[in-house]
């Protein structure tokens, strides 16, 4: 799917356990401004149902695991997010749910932006036509 991007990191471990880094600009392709994390999730719970105007993402399971559903305006696909190593870019207009949180999941999100809630359309029906009218716009 256009602007969603699986992202494989490489991690340290030794003896002593593990480590694993994510350097703005570098591994993650834009300036981070913001971090933030999930956790303490609810068995059952599901969270997100909104998309963004103008915000990219690298979302990465710290601990634990957890579904995560994108939604381009025409398909939606599902990520097992289940290591640190494995991290899902998200860019441009794309619905975003997230499901079936382990317990122990630690969700951390490094964002390109600071906290906007004018930024969030979260009307699943205004969303499926703005990326109508942005289709409509690019050809
Ligand atoms: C996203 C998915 C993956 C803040 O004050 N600052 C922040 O940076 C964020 C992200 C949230 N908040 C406040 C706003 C709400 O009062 O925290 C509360 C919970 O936020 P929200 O209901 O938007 O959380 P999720 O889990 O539905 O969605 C979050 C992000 O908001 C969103 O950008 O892509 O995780």
């Amino acid at each position: 799917m256009n602007n969603v991007t699986l992202i494989k990191s490489p991690s340290f471990g030794d003896e002593r356990g593990t480590l694993i880094a994510f350097e703005s600009a570098i591994d993650i392709p834009f300036e981070v401004k913001r971090v933030y994390c999930i956790y303490h999730t609810e068995a059952g719970v599901s969270r997100g149902f909104h998309a963004h105007r103008n915000l990219k993402q690298f979302i990465v399971c710290v601990s634990g695991n957890c579904r995560f559903r994108v939604h381009d305006g025409k398909h939606a696909e599902d990520y097992a997010l289940n290591s640190p190593e494995k991290g899902l870019l998200v860019e441009g207009l794309i619905w975003r749910e997230m499901h079936d949180f382990s317990s122990d999941c630690v969700l951390m999100v490094l964002a390109s932006e600071h906290y906007d809630e004018q930024d969030y359309i979260r009307d699943f029906k205004q969303f499926i036509s703005i990326t109508r009218e942005e289709k409509s716009s690019a050809t």
